[in-house]
């Protein structure tokens, strides 16, 4: 678009609205003009084309157009580059690095190894049934009793939902301190990126296991027998200074589990994506049911609970 006067945006507007087009406008800039134009397709992740931008900006003559789509996908066109030079063979010499990086962003996703079909028992199975390798697990679940677990549910159903490789255990700082300190102390080790640790009564399970490891502690206070779940409440976000826990609401195994999603999306682009879509999705959901009550009305949106 940068070959010839009229560039392809204002020549497209012009068709379109039946404006003239001198014919000049459409001839190359000079006699010797020569140009190519290079699309910048999404590669494996949502920022690998901005590779193929960046090289390009250190070409001269070349001319980066983004379309500002925001996260690119495999194939998707996000941009494209057009390079300039007063003959094909200098276009070609100018163009060849940005080739390379441009090879190498489809490589990343169409070279990839597939997934093995054969049927290894022990391995776990994707939802088309092949078999996965196991991956390390990057958030450590781990609750005070077994009484606890019904709790702990909806949030590991969400870091499901996420795809985020997790661990669960039951580590009682009371009845088991000698295998608690052990996680808490292994768990950097293991690759173990965030602890979410449930418990109910005096509950200090979170602090005992924020006392063991540097990693984020997400504390879950459990609605246990008495008091209502005040006292794991206060238990968890009372902590000393020097060794904080992070409390969620009382039984929120899925606000633990969110957090624990913010706090790995900072460095996952990946996960920073899925994530700000989720929370488009609850946002349209509230915005679904608060439109179907006003136009139903209070008492027909409640006729089927
Ligand atoms: C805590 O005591 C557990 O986290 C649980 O919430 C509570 C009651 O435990 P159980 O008596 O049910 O084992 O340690």
């Amino acid at each position: 678009m940068e070959a010839c006067p009229l560039s392809q945006y204002d020549a497209h507007l012009r068709a379109i609205l039946g404006l003239p087009i001198p014919r000049a406008s459409l001839q190359m800039l000079t006699e010797t003009t020569c140009a190519v134009m290079v699309n910048i397709l999404g590669g494996a992740s949502p920022e690998s084309h901005l590779r193929a931008a960046q090289e390009a900006l250190s070409i001269s003559g070349a001319r980066v157009h983004l379309y500002g789509k925001g996260y690119g996908r495999p194939g998707r066109k996000m941009g494209h580059v057009t390079v300039l030079a007063d003959s094909m063979d200098e276009v070609e010499a100018r163009i060849l690095p940005l080739m390379q990086i441009i090879d190498e962003i489809r490589d990343e996703y169409t070279k990839k190894s597939p997934p093995s079909q054969t049927l290894d028992p022990a391995k776990p199975r994707n939802h088309e049934g092949t078999a996965q390798e196991p991956q390390t697990p990057i958030v450590a679940v781990t609750m005070g009793s077994d009484s606890d677990r019904s709790v702990l549910a909806p949030g590991i159903n969400l870091l499901k939902e996420f795809d985020i490789p997790y661990s669960v255990s039951i580590t009682s700082a009371h009845r088991t301190p000698q295998s608690m300190i052990h996680f808490a102390r292994g768990a950097a080790k293991k690759g173990t990126k965030v602890i979410i640790a449930a418990a109910g009564g005096a509950a200090h399970l979170p602090g005992m296991i924020a006392a063991n490891t540097s990693l984020p502690v997400i504390g879950i206070p459990v609605k246990a027998s008495h008091l209502e779940g005040l006292d794991s409440l206060l238990s968890i976000v009372q902590m000393p200074r020097g060794c904080p826990v992070a409390s969620v609401a009382i039984n929120n195994s899925v606000n633990a589990a969110q957090l624990a999603i913010r706090i790995l999306s900072i460095d996952d682009i990946n996960l920073r994506a899925k994530l700000e879509q989720h929370l488009d999705d609850q946002t349209r959901s509230v915005e679904e049911k608060a439109r179907k009550m006003e136009t139903q009305g209070f008492e027909a949106y409640c006729k089927d609970d």
